[in-house]
């Protein structure tokens, strides 16, 4: 059986490869912890934190166990939208929306030595996005998904090519991806995959993030 160590990634963009987005309500009932130690097994290479609705205090406790965990892997740890949360438990970076604190002011807060991540729906989204500081960019949706209902018009495998072309930082693919499409978005020049549903609704998590993992490696070395 493959082994991936994703602490071996030595090249910086390779560590966005297949990112996993934690949703505690497709999660079946299993932790945050569960999910993320058994996809790290099958092969995630960096983990977001993405909690909606819970406290602040909550998302604390969440968030720092999470962080310990990535870290004894040697598998960056990213808190979505709350730059608070981020610092306070000194997490690897933060994801933030177009809707969210603007990415330059993020980027003040966080300094030089976290990572930025920015969800960009349109070209110069992400444009402006690089511009301002990110590390990378989520380009969002590629794919209508029910994990997002309110996400913006899909970018389409074209959209995302286009995006790929105009920014010089790792673009990941997010919004319903699958095994069966995983191989196109690096094809269109993806530094990876991000995904929701296919490896925290999967009952065997660990061959949904092994399986995924195999597919984009495919791509990317060739
Ligand atoms: N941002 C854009 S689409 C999306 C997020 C968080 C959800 C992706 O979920 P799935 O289940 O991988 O389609
Ligand atoms: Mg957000």
């Amino acid at each position: 059986m493959e082994t991936f160590a994703a602490a071996a990634l030595a090249a910086p963009a390779a560590k966005y490869v297949l990112y996993l987005v934690t949703d505690a309500g497709l999660s079946r009932g299993r932790s945050h912890l569960r999910i993320v130690e058994t996809a790290m097994r099958g092969g995630v290479t960096i983990v977001q934190y993405r909690e909606k609705s819970a406290s602040t205090r909550r998302m604390i406790e969440e968030a720092a166990e999470l962080c310990r965990l990535c870290r004894a892997a040697g598998v960056p740890f990213i808190v979505n939208d709350r730059i608070d949360v981020a610092l306070a438990i000194d997490a690897d970076g933060v994801h933030i929306g177009q809707d969210d604190m603007p990415a330059a002011l993020a980027r003040r807060i966080l300094g030089r030595g976290k990572i930025l991540g920015v969800s960009a729906g349109s070209v110069e989204e992400a444009r402006k996005a690089f511009d301002d500081g990110a590390d990378y960019i989520g380009a969002s949706p590629v794919f209508s998904t029910p994990t997002k209902p309110d996400a913006p018009s899909p970018l389409g495998i074209e959209g995302l090519r286009r995006m790929t072309q105009a920014v010089e930082i790792p673009v990941v693919a997010i919004g319903g991806i699958t095994e069966d499409n995983a191989a196109a978005m690096m094809e269109a020049g993806a530094a990876g995959i991000a995904v929701v549903s296919a490896i925290v609704a999967s009952e065997d998590v660990e061959a949904a993030a092994r399986a995924l993992r195999i597919v984009v490696e495919k791509v990317r070395t060739g």
